[in-house]
């Protein structure tokens, strides 16, 4: 019977093979973050969008929490080719291109409005660095607010004095020696061991990344300071991109455009549930009394006159006007 049919079969098969060899793509991607943050979560639905968009035939496999490629090699690998599509949190550039430590600044901006201020006016910057690097901007999406989580309340900035802190980026580092604790550069996959080796006693991060680590286990505070709005970008190789059809580089545009607007709107919502997931979980969740904020204040504007005079800014700049938004 096999035998009889196999002319036929193979004519068909064959024929299949060869359409499906030259339309169908699969794209590797890797991003830093766990499966349950709402980047992450954006993210698969982006490939989604893509794959329902081209009928299967561009399909981007999802490589969460650093699982293919380390966060900080990620940017490279994305440059290099050796995966065409990946996601980054902007501050961890801020060594090779201070444009992205503007992520990191304190109080630069402290709201989801002014984020999005920052983003239009930083945006077209963004994009032309990263096309320098032959790679294609697609799309960034916030984190909720930065607060500090510590085994004692904070009362006072001499609070800060000597404490282990986590960083995640070169301004991060800054901001904990303006503090005047000491940094030490973690990755969120490390951050429980960190603190459960005494490597770091407190972080500054998202409500969502107290959470994703379950800061509870380790840290009892959490000042709700909403410090800064950082933001993770997506971004892929421009000659992968130029050699997908036409209608393929639609589909990625427009999920791209369709995350970016779902994802803020995560964002926004994130901050609330997530805050009030650190209290369910026994954390006290409080805000800083006026001389504690103008502290952390201070040390912000140190850090606005540093990242001005770094870029080559001064009052005139659009993103003066943005400022403390
Ligand atoms: N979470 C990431 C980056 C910013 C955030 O909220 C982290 O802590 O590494």
């Amino acid at each position: 019977m096999k035998h009889l049919l196999k002319p036929l079969a193979l004519t068909a098969l064959t024929a299949f093979a060869a359409a499906s060899a030259q339309a169908d793509i699969k794209w590797d991607m890797p991003t830093p973050y766990a499966d349950g943050t709402h980047h992450t979560q954006n993210i698969r639905q982006f490939a989604q969008d893509i794959s329902d968009a081209t009928d299967g035939e561009l399909n981007i496999v999802v490589h969460s929490g650093a699982s293919l490629v380390k966060h900080p090699e990620i940017h490279r690998a994305v440059r290099s080719g050796q995966v065409p599509i990946g996601e980054v949190f902007m501050g961890l550039l801020g060594n090779e291109n201070p444009l992205y430590q503007a992520d990191n600044i304190p109080f630069l901006v402290t709201s989801f409005d002014g984020a999005k201020a920052l983003w239009d006016a930083t945006r077209p910057q963004v994009e032309a660095a990263l096309a320098d690097q032959g790679l294609q901007l697609l799309y960034a999406v916030p984190w909720p607010p930065q607060g500090f989580y510590t085994k004692e309340r904070i009362t006072s900035g001499a609070d800060f004095d000597g404490m282990r802190m986590r960083a995640y980026s070169a301004s991060t580092s800054r901001m904990a020696e303006l503090l005047g604790a000491t940094p030490t550069t973690v990755q969120t996959p490390e951050i429980p061991q960190a603190f459960s080796t005494g490597i770091i006693e407190a972080m500054a991060t998202s409500p969502t990344t107290g959470v994703s680590s379950q800061a509870w286990d380790y840290t009892d505070y959490y000042l709700d300071a909403r410090a800064w709005i950082p933001k993770n970008m997506v971004f892929v190789n421009a000659r992968a991109f130029d050699r997908l059809s036409a209608q393929m580089q639609q589909a990625v545009l427009e999920a791209a455009a369709a995350a970016e607007a779902r994802g803020w709107e995560m964002a926004v919502a994130e901050t609330d549930s997530k805050t009030a997931e650190l209290a369910d979980n026994g954390m006290t969740v409080y805000t800083p009394d006026a001389d504690l904020a103008a502290f952390l204040a201070d040390v912000g504007a140190t850090m606005t006159n540093e990242w001005f005079e770094q870029m080559g800014y001064d009052d005139t700049n659009p993103i003066a006007d943005i400022i403390g938004q």
